[in-house]
């Protein structure tokens, strides 16, 4: 039984109702991290003394603490965690201690438990976990993959708090107009719906979107029976919530599944690609990232590092090479190697004579010949610190090269969140995932409910 399968039972009823109503995002790695793959790399842990008989605790109460916690018949992982690093200020024999008193007592299998703690071991070492607060996120994040609590709802809530940092400056555009309008007497009039279209505008939206959104409130009031504009906010509240299509799961008839990332210049496709690699590594998957950029010998570099904290493989080729002929070594490679998933990199612009879209629908045809079916998902990613930009380069693309989803990165920054909604509105195309940040956890599944809520409480 794996970490996975011991939690469910311990969570009992409590992770079906924490679910989201619409349903969570098509995930890229189904396994829990027990079921490691074999021959799936694992980091070497060097100069880390894994043994917990090195110094002894000087008390015990934390056994009874962390049964205590555990016991409660909830799975809330901050108590865990609080419980875990009380006292702890550097990764060490102590908490390994804590941390096999935590899987025993889960009854997650030993050789389990040991992998999960050599690997967090040689990550807190690479990284120079130090800093209590970034090992304590850091361990947060590996026990919520590895122990499926990421849409347990005290986890839900802790994104949805980043979620609403990041939208903050829409929001306060958004609300302090809807407020007023929202606030007025009176039915839905012709000046209610000009306010309306005014405040989409402004947060974004652009024309097109907001005429379109406009259409749908008009026909959603008329079917939820509001005429008066202080009713309005639950008439908004279940359109933005239902306007964020969900991920489809892909078919993938023979491993390994191929993830093809495409984008401009610096929207965060790299990096996206290592927090990919990392979590679907942390869930048991082995990982081969394909350096599909070819136009800068250091997008090569940074792939082939990152590759190597995360636990994944790299196949790269000279700078300059073609990026098709990448693609598909790097499938050969897999296909040959026993890699479950292939996430393949490629360039936010060319030489000026290149055409890059040309270049992407090369990509794919060679994919697809190599590997039928592949890629089995094309993934675009967007800056939500853009604006109306988004929404040429989502059309741009999906015209180009067929997009099948978004992912949006750096929400932590000012997000322009209106621009998210004319996407979903103009394109129809689901976001998977979203970046809150530059550390490697800080890729989350994206819940549209939970935007929606973000774009609209004041
Ligand atoms: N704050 C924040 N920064 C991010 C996020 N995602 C990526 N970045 C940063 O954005 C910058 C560009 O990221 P890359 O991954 O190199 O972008 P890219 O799309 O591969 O860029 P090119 O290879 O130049 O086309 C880096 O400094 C990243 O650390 C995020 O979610 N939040
Ligand atoms: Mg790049």
């Amino acid at each position: 039984m794996g970490l996975f399968s011991t939690v469910k039972k311990l969570l009992g009823s409590d992770a079906a109702t924490a679910m989201p109503s619409g349903g969570q995002p098509q995930e890229l790695a189904q396994q829990p991290v027990g079921a490691q793959t074999p021959g799936a790399q694992t980091p070497v842990v060097q100069m880390t003394d894994l043994s917990d008989t090195a110094p002894t605790e000087p008390s015990q109460a934390w056994r009874d603490s962390l049964a205590a916690a555990l016991s409660a018949g909830r799975a809330k992982i901050s108590d865990w965690l609080a419980v875990l690093l009380t006292d702890i200020a550097s990764p060490g024999p102590q908490l390994w201690a804590r941390l096999r008193f935590l899987f025993a007592t889960l009854d997650v299998p030993g050789p389990e438990a040991e992998a999960f703690i050599a690997e967090f071991a040689a990550w807190a070492q690479a990284m120079n976990l130090q800093k209590p607060e970034d090992l304590r996120s850091e361990l947060r994040y590996r026990l919520i993959l590895a122990l499926d609590l990421e849409q347990e709802q005290e986890e839900r809530t802790s994104i949805f708090q980043k979620l609403t940092q990041g939208l903050a400056k829409t929001r306060e555009r958004f609300s302090a107009g809807l407020g007023a309008l929202f606030g007025r007497t009176g039915g839905l009039d012709a000046a209610f719906w000009d306010g309306l279209e005014e405040i989409f505008i402004m947060a974004d939206m652009g024309s097109e979107a907001t005429q379109k959104l406009i259409s749908n409130l008009k026909t959603r009031a008329r079917s939820m029976g509001v005429t008066e504009a202080a009713r309005f906010r639950e008439v908004l509240g279940s359109e933005l919530e239902g306007i964020f299509p969900l991920p489809k799961k892909p078919k993938v008839a023979a491993a390994p599944e191929v993830v093809m990332m495409v984008g401009v210049n610096g929207v965060g496709k790299t990096t996206t690609i290592a927090k990919l690699a990392y979590r679907a590594r942390l869930q048991g998957r082995k990982v081969l990232i394909a350096a599909g950029d070819t136009f800068r010998a250091a997008a090569i570099g940074q792939l082939e590092i990152w590759a190597g904290r995360v636990g994944a493989g790299i196949f790269s080729k000279a700078e300059g090479s073609d990026p098709a002929a990448v693609a598909f070594e790097a499938v050969d490679m897999a296909q040959r190697e026993g890699f479950d998933l292939v996430l393949l990199d490629t360039a936010g612009r060319l030489h000026t004579k290149v055409n890059l879209m040309e270049e992407l629908r090369k990509i794919k045809r060679v994919l697809d010949k190599k590997h039928p079916g592949a890629p089995h998902r094309t993934v675009l990613v967007i800056d939500a610190t853009t604006g109306q930009n988004a929404l040429s380069q989502t059309k741009l693309f999906h015209e180009a090269v067929g997009v099948d989803e978004i992912v949006l990165t750096k929400l932590d920054g000012t997000a322009k969140g209106g621009v998210m909604v004319s996407v979903a509105i103009t394109h129809k195309l689901p976001i998977s995932f979203i970046g809150l940040g530059e550390r490697m956890e800080d890729l989350r599944p994206f819940v549209g409910e939970d935007f929606a809520k973000a774009l609209l409480d004041d």
